[in-house]
């Protein structure tokens, strides 16, 4: 039988308004999907639900298990860097189990489905690689992909997702500077259930889709705004300029160095050159 843990139900203020606690029938209810948000699991508070999702994961939880945190106190981004996620915010983190071929895929996945949502707020978003979502050019939402790969086989893939709703950035000095937040942007504050419906529904939908891939792959690329610019870029301990040409399929990006070699990057950070 399918268990969800619901933590007891209270009601707390995030600056002037009364901010909803989310619960896992909130979630299901009508919620149009076959596999992402058949089971959820809701926790008050998490260091991160990157590391409960992964423990569920090696526990044998099926595919599409979502695992939510209404704050967390130790969010992680990539290369140990730290991911502020306050009351207001979204933290999830969905179980997959996708084949080799489509792990590249699901920082696609994960991104246009965060960029879909957005959009239907009636704010337009852009991609920047590898993983932020930004809205005006702040970043608003951040993306952990996690995998556990053994041989030619994924025993499980974490899609950790960041978002910024109902908070302001100005709260927080680290970030005042470079991020932003939805309701920020629309000057209002927005139900997170309905967007974290709408972030399981689309991620469905583009997940279903990757047995060809082609099409995310496709639509990911015209979305990223790092295209076309001058960019420099730190890989591990390497730092790179160019003209950030393309992406390839697997998601890595094709800079264009001045001498001309054209070198593929899989991982690291870009900066627009001034
Ligand atoms: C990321 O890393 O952007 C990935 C963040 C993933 C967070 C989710 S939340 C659910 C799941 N559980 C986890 O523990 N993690 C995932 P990266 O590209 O390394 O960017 C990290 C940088 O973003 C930090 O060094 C800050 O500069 C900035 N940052 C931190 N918190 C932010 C926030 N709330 N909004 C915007 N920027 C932030």
């Amino acid at each position: 039988m399918e268990t969800d843990y619901i933590m007891p139900r209270r009601q707390f203020r995030v600056k002037n308004m009364v901010e909803e606690n989310i619960s896992p029938a909130d979630i299901k209810r009508n919620l149009k999907t076959e596999l992402i948000g058949k089971k959820v699991i809701v926790y008050p508070s998490l260091p991160s639900t990157n590391d409960i999702a992964k423990r569920e994961a090696r526990k044998g939880a099926r595919e599409g298990t979502v695992v939510l945190a209404e704050e967390q106190t130790a969010g992680r981004g990539r290369l140990k860097r730290a991911w502020l996620s306050p009351r207001g915010s979204i933290a999830l983190s969905i179980i997959l189990h996708p084949t080799p071929a489509q792990l590249p895929y699901l920082i696609m996945v994960a991104s246009l489905a965060v960029a879909h949502c957005i959009e239907k707020l009636g704010l337009e978003t852009q991609i920047k690689w590898p993983n932020d979502v930004l809205v005006k050019g702040k970043k608003v939402c951040g993306i952990l992909i996690e995998s556990d790969v053994r041989g030619s086989a994924v025993d499980y893939a974490v899609i950790g997702i960041g978002l910024n709703v109902n908070l302001l950035t100005a709260d927080f000095p680290e970030i005042a500077a470079t991020a932003t937040s939805l309701s920020q942007e629309l000057g209002k504050e927005l139900s997170r259930r309905e967007m974290i419906r709408c972030l399981l529904v689309e991620a469905e939908n583009l997940y279903l889709a990757l047995p060809e891939g082609d099409s995310v792959f496709r639509e990911w690329r015209d979305q990223l705004v790092t295209l076309g610019k001058e960019v420099e870029v730190s890989s591990g301990k390497t730092g790179y300029k160019g003209v950030a040409e393309s992406v390839a399929s697997d998601g890595s990006l094709l800079l264009r160095q001045p001498d001309g070699n054209l070198i593929k990057i899989v991982a690291g950070d870009v900066s627009l050159r001034q």
